[in-house]
């Protein structure tokens, strides 16, 4: 009997042991410890000093993983595997995160920084009053060209790009909705259309695209145009600012027909464990030194207006990245156009890259 009880004793010893290892190391590598804050964000989204100093400020250790699309984050966050406290969805993926139930009300009362967001980022209507979302950065989707690589051409117009000189020529962002957005503008359709024939028709357009597209590419669009590997690039206004940056020949232009405004935005999905400190990062990443510092590193455009002020001339006065109300009066925001329409975007995108292979 002595024995049995010994027996019994060791494997309750070594069982309560290994119970007390995971916790160690599901603690140490974060997820969901009170002590940590765990965000998902865009790739190259953020200067990573930003991280290490709110950790310092606040005694939180930050756990940060990237998603490369909304439709991937969106998909991540639904498995529900991974606890993300603090999550940078776009207005259009905000709104279908809201119509499922995936987003935590923000407490408005421990964001204080809100107050410096320019009033034409707030209250817009994928989220009414900023109940679940605060902006991050917003920016629009064009043409990044290198006039040194295709002399005398011009791309005032999306067809520019279906010109045969181009050959090879083109890098298009990995994006479900840039490119198919792209297709509907540039037959004069809502970049937001439903309707199954002019769907068709931009997926058959891109189809003739085909031969003038080099790649199709996630971040490393930036990179490729800046050591000229391509002369012509589908891209976000921030990566066509930091490959400016990189080669000060290109150039950026929003075609004539019209494009996309987006508006990235910082929410709190269910799944968060450490709402306090999701808050706490948020409230961090609002503050105007923390903003600027942040719209200068990454190259997006920031919608944090006292950011602005601290921000140089160069930037904030460039209205390729801070456009008039007249050049954003002929974009158009992406909807939330529901489920089954996403899908179809999607599917569509993706034969349209199949039909390069
Ligand atoms: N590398 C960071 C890219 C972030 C771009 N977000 C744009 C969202 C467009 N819907």
């Amino acid at each position: 009997m002595k024995e049995l009880t010994r027996a019994f004793v060791a494997v309750f010893a070594v069982s309560f042991g290994l119970m007390y290892l995971v916790h160690v190391l599901n603690a140490s590598e974060g997820y969901g410890g009170d002590n940590t804050v765990t965000v998902y964000n865009w790739g190259d989204y953020i200067d990573e000093e930003l991280i290490e100093r709110f950790e310092e400020e606040t005694g939180y250790k930050v756990v940060y993983e990237t998603f490369d699309s909304n439709e991937a984050m969106f998909t991540k966050i639904s498995q529900g595997g991974t606890s993300y406290d603090v999550a940078v969805p776009s207005e259009y993926a905000v709104a279908r995160m809201i119509e499922e139930n995936m987003l935590i009300p923000l407490d408005h009362g421990k964001l204080p920084n809100l107050v410096h967001i320019d009033p034409r980022f707030l209250d817009l209507s994928f989220d009414p009053g900023n109940r679940y979302s605060v902006p991050y950065f917003w920016g629009t989707v064009g043409i990044a060209f290198n006039p040194a690589l295709v002399p005398g051409k011009t791309f005032e117009s999306w067809n520019d790009l279906w010109d045969p000189d181009l050959e090879n020529q083109i890098l298009l962002i990995d994006g479900a909705r840039e490119v198919m957005g792209m297709g509907l503008n540039s037959l004069g359709y809502s970049l937001n259309s439903t309707n199954e024939e002019e769907l068709l028709a931009a997926k058959e357009k891109l189809d003739l695209l085909t031969p003038n597209v080099k790649a199709i590419v996630g971040d490393e669009i930036k990179m490729l145009m800046a050591q000229e590997e391509a002369a012509v690039a589908l891209v976000w206004s921030g990566d066509a600012a930091e490959i400016m940056w990189e080669n000060e020949n290109i150039d950026y232009v929003v075609p004539e027909e019209g494009s996309n405004l987006w508006f990235d935005t910082m929410v709190i999905p269910t799944t968060a464990k450490n709402v306090e400190g999701a808050h706490a990062f948020i409230n961090f990443m609002l503050d105007p030194e923390a903003a600027a510092q942040n719209a200068e590193y990454v190259g997006y455009s920031t919608p944090n207006k006292t950011a602005m002020e601290i921000l140089p001339e160069d930037i904030t006065g460039d209205e390729r990245f801070y456009p008039d109300d007249e050049l954003v009066a002929r974009l158009e925001v992406y909807e939330n156009l529901g489920k089954r329409m996403l899908a179809r975007y999607n599917d569509l995108f993706l034969e349209f890259k199949m039909h390069r292979k």
